[in-house]
C-alpha cells in the first residue's frame, strides 16, 4: 500500500474509523500435537475464551488437559502415539479428516499451532492446514523449531517444514533457541511456557489487528493480498518506544527477531501500530520508510493503525514480515547443523 494513499485516506475521512462489524471475521485457533495444544491452552487462556480454538492431538491425556473450546482425538492407529513418526501423524489426521473439515467450515481465518519436530504436530499440522486452505480460509500457521539440542528432531522439523508453508498461506517461525536467548537460564519446561505465552500474546495482538476497528483497519481483503504477493516463510516482530524516535522503534524490532533469516529478502510486510492520538503522520511515514528500507524493492506493505487512550508519545508495533525465502532459512539451519561445534583455540609458539 502506498503511503500517498495512507495519508489521502485519513485526510479525507469525514469519520477516520472504518468500522468492521465485531464478528463479521470468523477465526478458529487449533492446536495440534502436544506443544500446540500447550500454545492454545495459553490462548484459551490469555483471551478469556473468547476465540474460537479447537485441539487436535493423539495424546488423548494431554487432550483431557488442554484448554479448547472444541477437541478432535485422532487415532495413531497403534498403542503407544505415534512414537515420533511423522507418517503416523498425518496418517491420523486423514482418518479424521471429515471431522476436522467439519469444524474448520466457517472460517475466515485459521491459526494452525504446532511445535515441529514431533510426530503428531509435525504430520497432521499441513493435513490440517490444507484442509482450511481448500475451504477458503487464510491459513497462518504458527511453528517452533526444537532447540539443537533435542538432535533427531531438528532435523525431522526441517525436513517437514516445507510441506507445512506449502500447505499454508503464511508459516511463522519462532525458532525456540532465539527466543531462549532472551532468557538464558530459564529451566527448559518454564521455557516452554515463555514460547507458549508470547505465541498467545501473537495471536491475540494478530486477531485484535484484524478485528477491531482501527484508524486504519488491516482487513481481510488487505491480509488476502499481502499474503498473495508474499506468503510463505514469514516472522514477527514487536516493538514499543517512544514516538518521538521512530527509527529506534523499527531498530528495537529489527534487533529482536525470532527467527535468524536475512529480512532484507522479505517481499512483504504487514505494520501494525498502537498509539495515542498525538501520532503526527510523519512518525508513521518514518515508521513505514524504516522498514522498507530493509525489505526486497517493491515490497508490498499494508499499514494500519490505532488510537489507544493512554498511550501519548508511544508506539508499540507489530510487524509482520512475509515472503521471506524458504531456502535461504533452510541451508542457513543445515549448515548450522553440520558444522562442528565451535572451539576458541589459541596456539602458542
Ligand atoms: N512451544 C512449545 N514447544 C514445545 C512444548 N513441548 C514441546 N515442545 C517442542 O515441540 C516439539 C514437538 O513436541 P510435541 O509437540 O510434544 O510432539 P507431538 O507433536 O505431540 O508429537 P508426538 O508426541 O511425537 O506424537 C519438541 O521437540 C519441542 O521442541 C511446549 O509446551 N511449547
Ligand atoms: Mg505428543
Amino acid at each position: 500500500m502506498d503511503i500517498r494513499a495512507i495519508v489521502r485516506r485519513v485526510t479525507s475521512e469525514t469519520s477516520p474509523v472504518r468500522l468492521v462489524e465485531e464478528d463479521s471475521l470468523r477465526v478458529t485457533v487449533v492446536g495440534v500435537g502436544g506443544a500446540g495444544c500447550n500454545m492454545l491452552s495459553r490462548v484459551e487462556v490469555l483471551t478469556g475464551g473468547a476465540l474460537d480454538t479447537l485441539a487436535i492431538n493423539v495424546d488423548e491425556q494431554h487432550l483431557r488437559r488442554t484448554a479448547a473450546r472444541r477437541k478432535i482425538l485422532i487415532s495413531a492407529g497403534r498403542r503407544g502415539g505415534t512414537g515420533g513418526r511423522v507418517d503416523v501423524g498425518e496418517a491420523a489426521a486423514y482418518r479424521a479428516i471429515s471431522a476436522i473439515r467439519e469444524s474448520l467450515e466457517d472460517a475466515d481465518v485459521v491459526f494452525v499451532l504446532c511445535g515441529l519436530g514431533g510426530g503428531t504436530g509435525t504430520g497432521a499440522s499441513p493435513v490440517v492446514a490444507s484442509a482450511a486452505r481448500e475451504m477458503g480460509s487464510i491459513v497462518f500457521s504458527i511453528v517452533t523449531m526444537p532447540f539443537s539440542h533435542e538432535g533427531r528432531r531438528v532435523d525431522i522439523a526441517l525436513q517437514n517444514l516445507p510441506r507445512l508453508v506449502d500447505a499454508s498461506s503464511a508459516t511463522v517461525v519462532i525458532e525456540n533457541e532465539r527466543l531462549m536467548g532472551h532468557v538464558p537460564h530459564l529451566p527448559f519446561t518454564r521455557a516452554f511456557d515463555v514460547i507458549n505465552y508470547l505465541v498467545a500474546e501473537m495471536i491475540s495482538g494478530l486477531v485484535d489487528t484484524i478485528t477491531r476497528p482501527s484508524m486504519i483497519n488491516i482487513d481481510l481483503s488487505d491480509l488476502r493480498e499481502l499474503l498473495l504477493s508474499a506468503g510463505g516463510l514469514a516472522s514477527i516482530l514487536f516493538a514499543e518506544e517512544d514516538s518521538a524516535d521512530p527509527r529506534k522503534i523499527v531498530m528495537e524490532a529489527l534487533n529482536n527477531p525470532l527467527i535468524s533469516v536475512d529480512f532484507s529478502r522479505a517481499r512483504g510486510a504487514l505494520i501494525h501500530l498502537s498509539t495515542g492520538s498525538d501520532i503526527p503522520i510523519s512518525t508513521v511515514y518514518s515508521i513505514v520508510r524504516a522498514i522498507r528500507e530493509q525489505l526486497m524493492e517493491n515490497a508490498y506493505i499494508t499499514l494500519g493503525a490505532r488510537i489507544v487512550p493512554g498511550m501519548e508519545g508511544r508506539v508499540r508495533m507489530l510487524c509482520i514480515l512475509s515472503g521471506i525465502p524458504l531456502d535461504l532459512f533452510l541451508a542457513a539451519h543445515r549448515e548450522r547443523r553440520e558444522r562442528p561445534a565451535e572451539v576458541d583455540l589459541e596456539f602458542v609458539e
